[in-house]
């Protein structure tokens, strides 16, 4: 699917779009349905390929490596809501940052957050660093990192939305409270910090952001629980975050579109005695 003049400006100019309805319905179900099938799982623990984690500060549970969970999943690595646009983001295709293609996912999970739970500040002008590189030169794009947050609930007031401050993925300064706020401190969310906004969402909406934009979230105050994945695409030459490595069988069955996203390689070069 084409990427429109208005999702570039505003991606430009905000840091983040929100693509509506870019999973259906029928989708949204067979996803929450395969993590009912995963849960509960405390962190720590495996099922199958999928390791439940957390960072120990509120934060809400994560299901790690949720491409292995079953094709529902495998069908989000390049689903035609979203990728084109990603790769137009990211960018490198037909460069010298082409490894055997453009995109690399260096994370992938389900995240499930639950009432008192939040993510703190993160990323935007501080700490500087290459995975949270927004850069538009020459005519293209050269984002260090591309997030894809599906919602799989409906996400309004008091849901624990994510929370963002548009624009700021261009910012070369701290946020003035950004030690106030911070992801990982205990406890802490997004929620008060000046020139933040909670984007609502619907079931099946897709949030797009450069990880360079501040973001983290509000803190669930409602009963339930708010399901998300995040996919986080980068160069073809990146690594992977946590060192999770794909299975298998996972390669296996993938198409070779998708393989290549999961786990860029060139055949590998050796001398013929080795
Ligand atoms: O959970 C959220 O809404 C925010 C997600 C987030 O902080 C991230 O993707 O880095």
């Amino acid at each position: 699917m084409a990427v429109d003049d208005l999702e570039t400006y505003l991606f430009d100019l905000k840091g983040y779009i929100l693509k509506k309805n870019a999973l259906s319905c029928e989708e949204v179900k067979q996803l929450n349905t395969g993590i009912d099938t995963i849960m509960p799982l405390e962190p720590g623990e495996w099922f199958g390929h999928v390791h439940a984690h957390s960072y120990g500060t509120n934060d809400g549970l994560n299901l790690q490596q949720i491409y292995e969970a079953g094709a529902p999943f495998e069908c989000l690595i390049d689903h035609p809501s979203w990728i084109d646009c990603v790769k137009h983001f990211v960018g490198g295709e037909g460069t010298f940052d082409y490894h055997h293609g453009s995109l690399f996912i260096d994370e992938c999970f389900a995240h499930i957050r639950q009432p008192g739970e939040a993510i703190g500040l993160h990323s935007g002008g501080y700490p500087p660093i290459h995975r949270n590189q927004f850069r538009y030169h020459g005519g293209r794009f050269m984002c260090g990192q591309v997030n894809v947050l599906m919602a799989l609930t409906d996400i309004g007031p008091g849901d624990g939305g994510t929370m963002v401050i548009p624009g700021s993925h261009k910012s070369n300064f701290m946020h003035p409270h950004f030690e106030r706020f911070k992801m990982k401190s205990e406890g802490s969310s997004v929620d008060g910090v000046e020139g933040a906004e909670v984007v609502n969402m619907s079931a099946g909406d897709a949030l797009i952001f450069v990880d360079g934009i501040s973001h983290g979230s509000a803190k669930r105050i409602n009963p339930g629980e708010r399901r998300v994945i995040i996919f986080r695409y980068g160069p073809s030459w990146g690594n992977f975050r946590h060192g999770y490595k794909p299975s298998g069988d996972l390669l296996a069955r993938l198409t070779t579109e998708r393989r290549t996203i999961v786990q860029p390689q060139k055949p590998h070069l050796r001398p013929p005695s080795a």
